[in-house]
């Protein structure tokens, strides 16, 4: 984007009647009413869009229409406002809209604006300086306090340059949209234009855009491809935060896409039918109670939505508090949007304010108090942000869930985190994608692991460890893998376990046998020993002992794990010096007769019976000590 010229959206404001389309179309030359039905009757319905290019500003024009009826379309359009153009004629002064209009931008937070005084050719200088009396009550302790008020009058075009000098110094104090961030764009109209298909209109809030991009759709989640762009009535190449954008998208008919939906940049964002907020009420107005249901505007979008009010029952006027509202349609809304709610019956505004979670959970009993969270996203305080999410994240937070939350970039997330695990607070565990889990929590799960390896030693105590799938099951069925990998990485480093394999043991811990139990593993070992390939039973080998069968079991069990013992089928176990010998005996063989020996020859070499050879041969096999061929053995 070239630096030199900056996108600013003016969005006017005011009473019907009081000249808002006469003046956009005094100061850019186009006249803001589109419909058929606006030029019949003369009045503005729908939004009108204007453009203007004055002192290295680029102006985007947002005409509202006055009426009462349509403030829903106002709100549409005020989405985006950088600069309210606040419209009062001259001979009528202040009227319902006028306020309803003004205080719609100070809810949605809005900091720059102008006074227009228009019709001012209709009265004279004792009427223009008695309306500005008023005004100057109207306005007082608001944005607009020390904003300039101009007479105007579209007719005979005085003020008309006035107005824009100033319109031009209010662009330069903005605080501009944008660019580096994530793309986003409210849609405000959707329609079909012949030979190109579908189009979608609206403000560049945030990010930028250019043909071929890849958008996301939402709430629908469709990606879809950018065919073309306009901004100010030309295709471009790029368009950036803060221009009037048309949008030609390819792949979808214009009757899938309407107001209220949005694009973003794809593979962020999800979309909600539930929020936490900050709400304010205008002064004013009727108490909200609880669960009342109320017209909810973010945006482009409008919904019905049931408020709940935060530890209390109702929400008195000029007062605020955090409430979580429900919403009848889901919406991409992110932390810092700010909102509007309207009564139903007289439909009237009646408070604002900003979302500050849009993927709320709900409360647990151990995570940190949502309190906690939304006043560090209200602060903007990211440290803190980040921290409360891996808080309440019981099972990690994965990185990858983090612009959702935050509707943060990259870059604010990385130095973000690296702000915190510098500080320790939390562990950056490797994992696909990359989790964030609490240091405290990261401590507590240590303590619990080394807890249970300890009683496992004293419940099993011939048993050498704890298989470390139980382990991790038993600890909590939903805890990541790579967290529990990662708790047993530390408490190795910290020599408080040994892992051997898969099994998990205390370090240093070693078996310890009874006199009796001692002696019965020795009698086990002994017998098979002895047997050479003939091997007994285990069970025969087991009824011998003075120990119970629960304990024998275990001994003989230790034994295998030892490797003292291999168990070559189900049924036959073999000491390890015997299988050694056989091995032995086979290269003697190999050596003195060939490499080739019949299963008659491998009997008599070793002398036992076919019960035994046939199962030995085949572990020799598995064991690539040799290979069948025919009814023959390779020797390897
Ligand atoms: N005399 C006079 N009439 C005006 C002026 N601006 C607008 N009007 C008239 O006021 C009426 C309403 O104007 P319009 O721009 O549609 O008002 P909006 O509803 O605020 O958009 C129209 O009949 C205009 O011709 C002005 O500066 N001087
Ligand atoms: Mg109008």
């Amino acid at each position: 984007m070239s630096n030199s010229i900056r996108n600013i959206i003016v969005g006017t404001a005011g009473h019907i009647d009081h000249g808002k389309s006469s003046l956009v179309e005094a100061l850019t030359g186009t006249h803001p009413d589109r419909l058929e039905e606006e030029k019949r009757r003369g009045i503005t319905i729908d939004l009108g869009f204007a453009f203007l290019e004055e002192g290295g500003v680029r102006f985007g024009f947002v005409d509202v229409p006055g009426h009462e009826r349509f403030v829903g379309n106002m709100l549409a359009g005020a989405a985006g406002i950088d600069i309210v153009l606040l419209v009062i004629a001259a001979d009528e002064s202040i009227k319902p809209q006028t306020r309803e209009h003004f205080d719609i931008c100070r809810l949605l937070g809005i900091q720059r604006g102008v006074v227009a005084l228009t019709k001012a050719d209709l009265v004279d200088r004792e009427a223009r300086e008695l309306v500005q009396m008023e005004l100057d009550d109207f306005l007082r302790g608001s944005f607009l306090e020390n904003a300039p008020v101009i007479p105007v009058s579209a007719k005979t075009r005085e003020g008309l340059a006035e107005l824009t000098q100033a319109l031009v110094k209010q662009a330069r104090d903005v605080i501009g949209k944008d660019s580096q961030r994530n793309f986003r764009l409210p849609i405000d109209r959707a329609f079909a234009v012949k030979g190109f298909g579908s189009v979608v209109t609206g403000t560049l809030i945030s990010g930028h855009l250019s043909p071929e991009d890849e958008v996301q759709l939402f709430p629908s989640g469709e990606k879809l491809r950018v065919r073309g762009i306009q901004s100010g009535g030309k295709s471009v190449d790029r368009a950036d935060a803060g221009q009037r954008t048309a949008v030609n998208l390819a792949g979808i008919g214009h009757h899938s896409l309407q107001r209220g939906m949005a694009l973003a940049t794809p593979a962020r964002f999800r979309a909600t039918r539930r929020l936490d907020v900050k709400l304010r009420l205008l002064s004013g107005v009727r108490k909200l109670k609880n669960r009342a249901v109320v017209h909810f505007h973010t945006g482009s979008f409008e919904t019905m939505a049931e408020v709940a009010l935060f530890d209390r029952t109702d929400l008195s006027a000029a007062e605020d508090c955090f409430a979580q509202f429900r919403l009848r349609q889901p919406v991409l809304v992110l932390p810092g949007d700010p909102f509007i709610i309207r009564q139903s019956s007289p439909l009237i505004t009646i408070g604002g304010g900003t979302a500050l979670d849009p993927l709320p959970r709900r409360p647990r009993a151990r995570e940190a108090s949502r309190r906690e969270y939304l006043q560090a996203v209200e602060g903007n305080n990211k440290p803190e942000i980040l921290m409360q999410l891996a808080l309440r994240s019981l099972f990690g937070l994965p990185q990858s869930e983090i612009p959702a939350r935050t509707g943060w970039t990259d870059p604010e997330i990385q130095e973000t985190i690296l702000i915190i695990a510098g500080a320790k607070r939390v562990r950056l565990i490797a994992a696909e994608p990359p989790l964030l889990f609490a240091t405290a929590a990261f401590e507590e799960l240590l303590k619990k692991i080394a807890d249970r390896v300890d009683r496992f030693h004293k419940e099993n105590p011939l048993q050498p460890g704890v298989a470390r799938e139980d382990l991790r099951v038993n600890l909590a069925r939903r805890l990541r893998p790579e967290i529990f990998r990662a708790a047993l990485e530390e408490l190795t480093a910290q020599k408080k376990i040994e892992l051997h394999g898969e099994l998990v043991k205390r370090a240093g811990s070693q078996i310890s046998l009874l006199p009796d139990e001692a002696k019965a593993k020795e009698q086990i070992e002994a017998a098979f020993a002895s047997a050479g390939l003939a091997v007994p039973s285990a069970k025969e080998v087991l009824a011998t002992l003075s120990v119970e069968a629960r304990r024998s079991e275990k001994l003989l069990q230790l034994l295998l794990r030892e490797k003292a013992l291999h168990r070559v089928t189900p049924e036959l176990i073999f000491h390890r010096e015997a299988l050694a010998e056989l091995r032995v005996k086979l290269a003697a063989y190999k050596k003195a007769k060939g490499e080739r020996i019949s299963i008659p020859a491998f009997k008599d070499l070793t002398g036992i019976t076919r019960k035994y050879a046939i199962p030995l041969l085949e572990y020799l096999d598995r064991e690539r000590v040799t290979r069948r061929q025919g009814d023959e053995r390779v020797i390897l």
